[in-house]
This record gives C-alpha cells, sequence and structure tokens, in this order.
C-alpha cells in the first residue's frame, strides 16, 4: 500500500498495491495517475465525497414503491418482487444469458442509458439505451472533463451484496473503438476491482473503488488486461457501478 499525500486538502490518499508501477498525483484533474505495462488508469478513491455519494446512490435506487434505497436489504427479495419493483430513475433488469443451453440469470442487475442512437452489444446480449436523466448527465459531464472525452452511453451495475459479482471479461468490442477510455464511477459498498494480464493471468492489480471511487481505464489496457469484480460474501451491502462509454 502506498501513501500520498494531496498538499492541497491535506489528506492521506492510500493507493492499492501498485508498487512497481510508476505513478504521479495529476493536480489539474485531482487522479493518480498509473502507468502500468500497455496500459494506463486514473484513479481517486475520495473523487465524490460522501454526501454527494450518498445523494447520487438514492437517486439510483429511487422507486415509488417507498422502499428505503440505503436501508433495504435488496437480497432478501424473491427475484419476481424485485422485477416488479418500479425504480423511477434507472432501468434496472436482470438479464440471462444461454449457458449449456439453460438461461442463466447473471449474478447482478443491469441497465443502458444513453443517446437514443447507440445500441450495444456485451455478453451476447444487445441493449437498447433508455435515455438520459439529470443525475446521469451530471456524473456524465463531471467525468468527461477528468476524462478528457465525450460519453454517449453507460452501462450501470448493481450488485445487490458481496454474493453479486462480474467475472473476467475485457471491454473491447468493436463499437468502442481502438482503445477505449472507460470511466468507473462507484457508489455503496466498497468492492474491490481487479484487472489481470491477458498474457500472465497470476499478475494482478487490485483497486479497492469505495464509495465515490473514480477509476478511468484508458491506452490499450483493454487488449492486454482483462477486469473483473469477484464475490466477496462477507459483504452485505449494496453497489452500484456506472460506466462510462463511447460507442463510435
Ligand atoms: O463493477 C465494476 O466495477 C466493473 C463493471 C465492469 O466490469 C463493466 O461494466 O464492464
Amino acid at each position: 500500500m502506498n501513501l500520498f499525500c494531496n498538499d492541497d486538502n491535506f489528506l492521506p490518499i492510500a493507493l492499492p498495491s501498485t508498487t512497481g508501477y510508476d505513478y504521479r498525483w495529476v493536480e489539474s484533474i485531482k487522479m493518480f495517475e498509473i502507468n502500468i505495462p500497455n496500459g494506463k488508469v486514473l484513479y481517486n478513491p475520495t473523487y465524490f465525497d460522501k454526501l454527494t455519494s450518498d445523494y447520487y446512490l438514492k437517486h439510483l435506487l429511487a422507486n415509488s414503491n417507498n422502499l428505503e434505497p440505503l436501508k433495504t436489504d435488496w437480497r432478501l427479495f424473491e427475484k419476481e418482487k424485485l422485477d416488479a419493483i418500479n425504480f423511477v430513475n434507472i432501468g434496472w433488469h436482470h438479464d440471462s444469458i444461454k449457458m449449456y443451453c439453460k438461461d442463466v440469470f447473471l449474478p447482478r442487475y443491469s441497465a443502458w442509458h444513453g443517446d437514443s442512437d447507440k445500441p450495444y452489444t456485451y455478453s451476447g446480449l444487445t441493449l437498447s439505451p433508455k435515455p438520459w436523466y439529470t443525475g446521469l448527465l451530471e456524473i456524465k459531464k463531471k467525468i468527461e472533463i477528468t476524462a478528457n472525452t465525450e460519453f454517449n452511453s453507460v452501462l450501470l451495475n448493481w450488485y445487490r451484496d458481496g454474493a453479486d459479482y462480474i467475472g473476467w471479461h475485457t471491454d473491447a468490442e468493436r463499437e468502442l473503438g481502438k482503445n477505449p477510455i472507460i470511466g468507473s464511477v462507484n457508489f455503496g459498498a466498497t468492492r474491490n476491482f481487479q484487472i489481470r494480464r491477458i498474457d500472465n493471468n497470476a499478475e494482478i492489480i487490485s483497486f479497492p473503488l469505495s464509495h465515490g471511487t473514480v477509476l478511468i481505464m484508458m491506452g490499450e489496457l483493454q487488449h492486454f488486461w482483462q477486469h473483473a469484480v469477484p464475490k466477496e460474501k462477507k459483504i452485505n451491502t449494496t453497489r452500484i457501478n456506472l460506466t462510462f462509454r463511447t460507442i463510435k
């Protein structure tokens, strides 16, 4: 664990175990820039403060069923009951994929919002975006300045608790262009975001993504590194991740 002191706000910021990789604090965008072989990561664990992060988490799970977003134990819901909840801002859905001729539900809920003409295919699913709404646009604008790019869509993943996860994959679909910039925003429970080299699966870097953390993947990263958020059975609180993308 490397500790870095940002003189501006005197907050010691903890960097994940990136020992051996070259990194620096970039004051103009208030992000760590971590240069790893064949890729670059920008990272700030305290990008959004707690109040702002609470506000967005509540918005992302706001519903007309009077279920308090931060106090509800979402895992207790039967699937049918969760599917019947009317979320007012985000179009949450539970996708399934075919595995060995069987439909298997993904271990998380997802939503896709963005410009209307930008469908997106991942894990064999083609998603048509739901429209933007004010909260998402606010976050998008901020991340665009930090990443110095324009995004036209966002994939949201909702991990009801630590049993939900996403397996190893890359975001290297053709419609994302050659070296995609992916802006990841995190609210709720802290989960470990891991990247591993495709040609050497033992080389793994782990980034704790906590309430308010932003991590941006760029450069050739998607062609040389996979990423995942593994199960963490001890975690019983909810987490939402947003990955802003540009569909070409
Ligand atoms: O939840 C996360 O931090 C990662 C999500 C992810 O891997 C993706 O959207 O491709």
